[in-house]
């Protein structure tokens, strides 16, 4: 058996099939729409509870849920691919700090994005929802080129010039909410993060299939 990903187009499944991609992994897809809300059928939820992608099957049939859990257990699982610095080493830390980082605070604000009618019993209140969490998806990838220290050039990653896992999640996620657009006009240095993940060999074909390049304003 290999990796079965539960996903969709531009979705976070994206992620996940990165890492595998550069762990040199191949994986079978199961397409779960989000168009016609497909997660929250009975099938669906029998694989994630709460009716979400990405989940991976491992190939002894494990199934997780939670993407960046995921993305660390491919990491952990193929040492090989030198996904992440050794632990205890303060690049890992600062891997393990942005990832937290935009899991933990970035995506929620996708689902109020995505979902603004699950934060209100009151339909009107939706369009003021969806525009905070834009706003505060914003805010913290200000945070991000503010403060992780990315420098550009030929150093572009997280980590300067080595690639990591979490060059993977800063850069899917630098495309949702409007981020194709907004994130180039805004932020020079996570854009130029982007489009050096977007660029690696492995990881290109992937890039454009889940139509993550920008998109000029
Ligand atoms: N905490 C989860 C969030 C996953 C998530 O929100 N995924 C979105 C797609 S990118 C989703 O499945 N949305 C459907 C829904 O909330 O109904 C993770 O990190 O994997």
């Amino acid at each position: 058996m290999t990796y079965l990903l539960y996903g969709d187009i531009g979705s976070g499944s994206a992620m996940v099939e990165m890492a595998l991609a550069e762990a040199g992994q191949p994986v079978e897809h199961r397409r779960v729409p989000l168009e016609g809300d497909h997660q929250l059928a009975p099938e669906h939820l029998a694989v994630n509870p709460l009716g979400r992608i990405p989940a991976l099957r491992l190939p002894d049939g494990t199934l997780l849920t939670e993407s960046l859990a995921i993305l660390l257990t491919v990491a952990e699982r193929h040492p090989e691919a030198d996904l992440l610095p050794p632990p205890g080493s303060i690049e890992r830390a600062t891997a393990l700090r942005w990832m937290a980082l935009m899991a933990g605070e970035f995506y929620p604000h996708v689902t109020r994005w995505d979902y603004p009618r699950r934060f209100s019993p009151d339909p009107a209140a939706a369009p003021g929802i969806r525009a905070r969490a834009e706003e505060m998806g914003r805010d913290v990838l200000r945070v991000v080129e503010a403060h992780a220290g990315l420098r550009g050039g030929d150093a572009p990653f997280l980590l300067g010039a080595r690639f990591s896992l979490a060059d993977i999640p800063l850069a899917v996620m630098s495309r949702w909410m409007g981020g194709r657009t907004w994130t180039p006009a805004n932020l020079p240095r996570l854009e130029a993060l982007a489009r050096a993940v977007g660029a690696r060999p492995a990881l290109a074909p992937i890039w454009r299939a889940h139509r993550m390049d920008a998109v000029p304003a």
